[in-house]
């Protein structure tokens, strides 16, 4: 039986650095802003928020979390929004581009015969948004969301209710994460791993390397034999 292709969402499938267009405009007029710097320092607390909350045994949701790292990354740059203007980019998350790789590189991959499923940190209703798109639509048999377990990647027990869920040994999954730590994390709890390098060329020197290294899902497709 092939292995399950288990992919991570945001900056694997879809662009967190897209947010940085609406903050442009949301700050438009305020004095000389580095949107991409600061989409980049809202993402970094966002999950530094997930790795603390996972760490403290507490959980609250994906959504909850954007908004407070974006709360927190405005005010480090001393940057005042109001309440429904931070909302309004916090709801960016439920819209990121998909990266331009990805339609082809899951249509191969479906040809190749083996099951996808996305398994991701966002809350359920924000998958649920993104498996309506046209390039993910019929491609996963399932969105697995961590709320289902109430703790962030890299926690094992994500990666384990995984596997359980699919009713496949561990090592039958394959992670696909653009995100060094999710890497790590799944192969630390068993897993098959593919690191989708998305410019960095940078990995974490704290862990097993990755099986895979690969610059997008058409190059994933072509080593997969898509
Ligand atoms: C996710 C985060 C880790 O989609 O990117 O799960």
């Amino acid at each position: 039986m092939d292995e399950v292709l288990a992919f991570d969402l945001f900056g694997t499938l879809v662009d967190t650095a897209s947010v940085a267009a609406a903050l442009a405009r949301a700050l438009a007029g305020a004095s000389a802003l580095d949107a991409p710097r600061l989409a980049a320092a809202w993402r970094a607390k966002q999950l530094e928020y997930t790795f603390r909350l996972t760490l403290m045994e507490q959980y609250q949701d994906f959504d909850w979390v954007t908004a407070r790292a974006l709360e927190f990354a405005l005010a480090a740059e001393s940057r005042t929004l109001g309440p429904d203007e931070r909302a309004e980019l916090a709801a960016g998350y439920w819209h990121l581009s998909t990266f331009p790789d990805v339609a082809d590189g899951l249509a191969r991959l479906a040809g190749t015969g083996r099951e996808l499923v996305v398994l991701s940190n966002g809350s359920p209703a924000m998958l649920a948004a993104y498996a309506d798109r046209p390039e993910f639509a019929g491609r996963f048999t399932r969105w697995i969301s961590v709320e289902d377990v109430r703790a962030y990647k890299p926690a094992r027990r994500p990666y384990e209710y995984a596997a359980h869920l699919l009713g496949r040994p561990i090592g039958a999954l394959r992670l696909i994460s653009s995100n060094p730590f999710d890497v790590i994390g799944a192969k630390s709890a068993g897993l098959a791993t593919a690191w989708i390098d998305r410019g960095t060329g940078v990995f974490d020197p704290i862990g097993a390397p990755p099986d895979m290294t690969v610059a997008g899902l058409t190059e994933l497709a072509a080593v997969l034999g898509g």
